[in-house]
């Protein structure tokens, strides 16, 4: 799908990014020249599922990168660029990743983990001046795994879902005939390169259409405003949150710019929300705004999106929508009971060809996942309306949190907390924010309050282990923490508690 007939486009602008325009054929060439490399060190035979791990801005590197890597048959592993070094390290060793490509400003990443994996480094910038001996490169099969997207879960670490060639194929034919991509398609790219929203959603459907992709180097609000008015674009994608920061700076604009900046976004022909619950007040000030009734869909890692509101059609406020082609969508009661009626509540389970082959190494927790009978267990609650849109009410755990559409496991969180000399107790929660959908707090019992930290500095201490947005926002003081008889801590008290 992506390379299929790829020189009928190799003319077009695919990307524009800080270095300026890439037309296609000059990622294929890149791509090309990192896939010769990669087999150049395995006898020019294909790597056969190896995994490459990866770490490129937004830029046309990061897509070489990816395309190099499915040239020479491996499974792209892309790191976020937020991670500290023991989350890469982790990654790298939990992926057993053979390579670890990286542009230039991770080469400080890459020293300072120096001994602490078996991946080979390749900097890129090694590919400035060379050759490729041969060109041995085969379209790989739709069977073989393509991409691995690490994800929180209720247990343990993050897992490593293995998306194969087929799986992604199916998800972006899902999305570009439900949404109607097209080769005069021009998107403003601000989302992470390490989730499915930002490679699938956008980029890789993107591409497989023909389209242009713009990437903003990082998501400032102005900055996205300014680039709105600036160009031509027919389509944006983003997490509520982004669009609440959109709104703010709007806001604060003068009378001038504002009509500019409405102007612009109400020539778009679609705007999309997702990776979390967009607020009613959002859609509705957004609609003042830009004219757009967002287009709300649900989706997950393991499953790419599964439901989504109409592009021509009735969109509803408040819900996910409607099964998309190809996939089915059920929901089961607390017993295991199938629903058929509108208005009651169940777990989302899905079914679908766009559904994630595996959990890297862990064949139990794949298997926990799905139903006997082959269903996709979400772990989240909705309910259906008397037409069949769907609307999402809550997750079955309390400790998988979503902060500004990135998923957060409560349960890593407290372990790196209870590592802190000076913490005794921790309870990770998420508390309903407009902003960030689920705020991250840590309620914190210390073992000596006069030798506490201050939130400011256990917040500076937790990043030396995880992602900046995985720190609690806040870090709030208790004595004890509420349990239950069997001594588990009660989430939904110690919400209630700090409300
Ligand atoms: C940044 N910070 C956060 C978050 N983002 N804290 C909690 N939650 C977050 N999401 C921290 C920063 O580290 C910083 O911490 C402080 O908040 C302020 O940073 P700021 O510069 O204001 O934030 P930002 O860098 O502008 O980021 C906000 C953002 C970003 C643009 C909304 O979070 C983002 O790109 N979110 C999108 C995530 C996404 O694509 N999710 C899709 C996965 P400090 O002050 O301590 O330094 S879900 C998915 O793929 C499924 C399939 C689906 O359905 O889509
Ligand atoms: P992730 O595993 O990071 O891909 O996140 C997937 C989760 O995001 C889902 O299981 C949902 O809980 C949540 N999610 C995605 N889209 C929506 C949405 N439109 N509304 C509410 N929650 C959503």
């Amino acid at each position: 799908m992506f390379f299929n007939r790829i020189e009928a486009r190799f003319a077009k602008i695919a990307l524009r990014d800080i270095a300026g325009e890439h037309t296609y054929q000059m990622l294929w060439a890149k791509a090309h020249n990192i896939a010769s490399y990669l087999q150049e060190a395995r006898a020019n035979k294909p790597l056969q599922g190896e995994r490459v791990a990866f770490q490129a801005l937004p830029t046309a590197d990061y897509v070489a990168m990816l395309w190099g890597t499915w040239l020479a048959g491996g499974v792209a592993v892309p790191v976020s660029l937020s991670y500290p070094a023991p989350e890469v390290v982790y990654l790298l060793n939990n992926a057993q990743a053979s390579y670890w490509l990286v542009s230039e400003a991770y080469l400080p990443l890459v020293q300072a983990l120096e001994g602490q994996h078996e991946a080979e480094v390749i900097d890129i910038q090694i590919f400035a001046d060379y050759a490729p001996t041969s060109l041995p490169i085969s379209l790989p099969t739709p069977d073989l795994p393509a991409l691995m997207i690490y994800t929180s879960g209720t247990t343990g670490k993050p897992k490593g879902a293995v998306l194969t060639h087929e799986n992604l194929q199916s998800q972006v034919k899902t999305l570009v005939e439900a949404w109607e991509w097209a080769i005069d398609d021009h998107i403003l790219h601000v989302l992470p390169l390490h989730h499915i929203h930002g490679v699938v959603n956008v980029l890789l459907c993107g591409l497989a259409v023909g389209a242009t992709i713009d990437f903003l180097p990082k998501f400032e609000a102005k900055e996205v405003w300014k680039r709105f008015v600036e160009r031509d674009y027919t389509l944006f994608m983003a997490v509520p949150t982004i669009y609440n920061r959109l709104i703010e700076a709007w806001e604060h604009s003068t009378e001038v710019e504002r009509i500019n900046y409405s102007h612009a976004v109400g020539k778009m022909r679609l705007m999309v929300s997702g990776s979390a619950a967009l607020p009613t007040k959002t859609l509705d000030i957004w609609r003042k705004i830009s004219r757009h009734f967002l287009l709300e869909r649900y989706g997950m890692t393991e499953i790419g999106m599964a439901i989504s509101n109409p592009l021509r059609g009735v969109r509803k406020a408040g819900s996910v929508g409607l099964p998309l082609a190809g996939v089915q969508v059920r929901l089961v009661g607390e017993a295991g009971e199938l629903i058929d009626l509108p208005e009651i509540a169940g777990e989302v389970q899905v079914r679908s060809k766009n559904i994630f082959k595996a959990y890297w190494g862990k064949p139990e927790a794949t298997a926990e996942s799905f139903t006997a009978d082959g269903w996709f267990k979400t772990g989240d609650v909705a309910r259906r309306d008397s037409e069949g849109y769907y609307y999402l009410l809550g997750r079955n755990s309390t400790d998988i949190l979503k902060t500004g559409g990135y998923k957060v496991s409560a349960l890593e969180v407290e372990e790196v907390f209870l590592q802190h000399e000076q913490v005794a107790e921790c309870a990770v929660v998420g508390v309903p924010d407009e902003t960030w959908g689920d705020k991250v707090v840590a309620v914190v019992v210390w073992k000596d309050t006069i030798h506490a930290p201050t939130a400011g500095e256990l917040r500076e201490w937790a990043k030396q282990f995880l992602a900046p947005y995985k720190v609690p926002m806040e870090i709030k003081t208790a004595l004890a923490l509420p349990r239950n008889a069997m001594g588990k801590v009660v989430k939904k008290e110690v919400v209630q508690q700090i409300l």
